[in-house]
C-alpha cells in the first residue's frame, strides 16, 4: 500500500518533475527514491582520512574517525573525534578527541552509541589482553551522559562475538520487547565455509555485554562483502555498506537498504540506493533519526571524507 500510495503521488507530480525524474533514472532503481547527489558535511572532514561516523539520536553530535592527529601511519592510526550543532542545519564545530582508554594507539573507528547515550560501541585493533585478534568490537560505559569525557569502562565483547578475525561495524537495535541488539559484520566462515564479510547480530543485556549466540543475518548476506550494518532509530530500515554487484553507477564498496513494515520483521530483499554511489567506496551508511539525511563515508581521490545525501521523500519516514 505504501509504495502504491507513493507512485500516485509520483505520477500526480507536474510533468515537467517526472520527466527530470525519468531521465535521472534514480528514483525508480529502488524503493527509496529521491535521495540527492552527496555532499561533503560541514566541519568533520580534514584533508587527511575522516569517516566510519555516527550520528546521535538528536542529530547534534557526529562522532568521526580521522587520522589527522597521526597522519602518515601504516597501519592507519584512526582515533575518534566528537563534533557537535546548534541544529541539524548548522556546520559541526567543537571537535573534542576522545580520551585514551576510547582511543588507542591503533585503529579506533565506527562508534555506535546506544538509544539511552549510555554505551558507546566501536571497533578497534588494539592488542590487549582480552583481545581475540585483528579487528574487535569493544563498549564503552558512562553514567552521565552529557559527558565525553568520563568513561567508566571499555570492554571487548568477548571472543564469541569478536573473532581472530575481522569483527567491525557496530549498531544498535532495539526491538518491539525492548531487548537491545548488535549488529555488525565479521569475516568469520559460515558453518566452516569463507563467504568473506557477512552480516550478523546478537543480544546485548542491560550492562552491554552480549547476552545470547550470535546469529547469521541471512537475508543481508551475500557471498560478497557485506559490512558495517546501520539500523535506523525506528528499527524499520537497515543500510549497509558491500562490494555485491547491481548498483547503478556503483563500483567498489556501495551502500545498499532493505526495509520492513515493523521492526520485529525480517528484512525485505535489499536493493542498492540511488543516486549515492560511485566507482569509489562508498562505506558506513548511517540514517538520521527521521531517515531523511543518509552519511556515508566516501573515499575518492586518496582522500576519506564524510559526505551526506537528503531525501525529501516524506513517504519515507511517516512513522
Ligand atoms: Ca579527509
Ligand atoms: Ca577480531
Ligand atoms: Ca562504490
Amino acid at each position: 500500500m505504501k509504495q502504491l500510495n507513493k507512485s500516485s503521488r509520483l505520477l500526480n507530480r507536474s510533468i515537467c518533475l517526472l520527466s527530470l525524474v525519468l531521465v535521472s533514472g534514480s528514483v525508480f532503481a529502488g524503493n527509496s527514491g529521491g535521495w540527492s547527489t552527496p555532499v561533503p558535511v560541514d566541519g568533520v572532514n580534514s584533508s587527511y582520512f575522516d569517516g566510519c561516523q555516527f550520528l546521535t539520536l538528536d542529530g547534534k553530535t557526529m562522532i568521526v574517525a580521522s587520522e589527522r592527529d597521526n597522519p602518515g601511519q601504516s597501519p592507519r592510526d584512526m582515533d575518534l573525534y566528537v563534533f557537535t550543532r546548534e541544529d541539524d542545519d548548522k556546520p559541526f564545530g567543537n571537535a573534542y578527541r576522545l580520551p585514551e582508554g576510547i582511543n588507542s594507539d591503533t585503529t579506533d573507528v565506527c562508534p555506535a552509541l546506544s538509544h539511552d547515550g549510555h554505551f558507546l560501541y566501536f571497533a578497534s585493533v588494539r592488542n590487549v589482553e582480552g583481545s581475540c585478534g585483528d579487528r574487535d568490537i569493544y563498549v564503552a560505559y558512562r553514567a552521565d551522559t552529557r559527558r565525553w569525557d568520563q568513561w567508566e569502562s571499555v570492554q571487548n565483547l568477548g571472543c564469541d562475538v569478536n573473532t581472530a578475525k575481522v569483527d567491525q561495524g557496530p549498531s544498535f537495535f532495539r526491538d518491539a520487547d525492548g531487548r537491545h541488539f548488535i549488529y555488525f559484520s565479521s569475516n568469520r566462515p559460515v558453518a566452516g565455509v569463507n563467504r568473506g564479510h557477512d552480516i550478523w547480530y546478537v543480544q546485548v543485556g542491560d550492562d552491554g555485554m552480549p547476552v545470547g549466540p550470535v546469529q547469521h543475518e541471512d537475508v543481508l548476506s551475500t557471498e560478497f562483502n557485506d559490512h558495517r550494518p546501520f539500523i535506523s532509530y525506528d528499527g524499520r530500515m537497515v543500510v549497509f555498506d558491500t562490494n555485491r554487484p547491481g548498483a547503478v553507477g556503483g563500483g567498489g564498496d556501495d551502500v545498499w537498504m532493505a526495509t520492513r513494515a515493523h521492526k520485529d520483521d525480517a528484512f525485505g530483499e535489499p536493493v542498492p540506493v540511488p543516486n549515492v554511489n560511485t566507482p569509489g567506496q562508498e562505506r558506513r551508511p548511517v540514517l538520521s533519526k527521521d531517515k531523511e539525511d543518509l552519511y556515508i563515508s566516501r573515499v575518492a581521490g586518496g582522500d576519506m571524507n564524510v559526505v551526506v545525501a537528503t531525501n525529501d521523500d516524506d513517504d519515507d519516514h511517516d512513522d
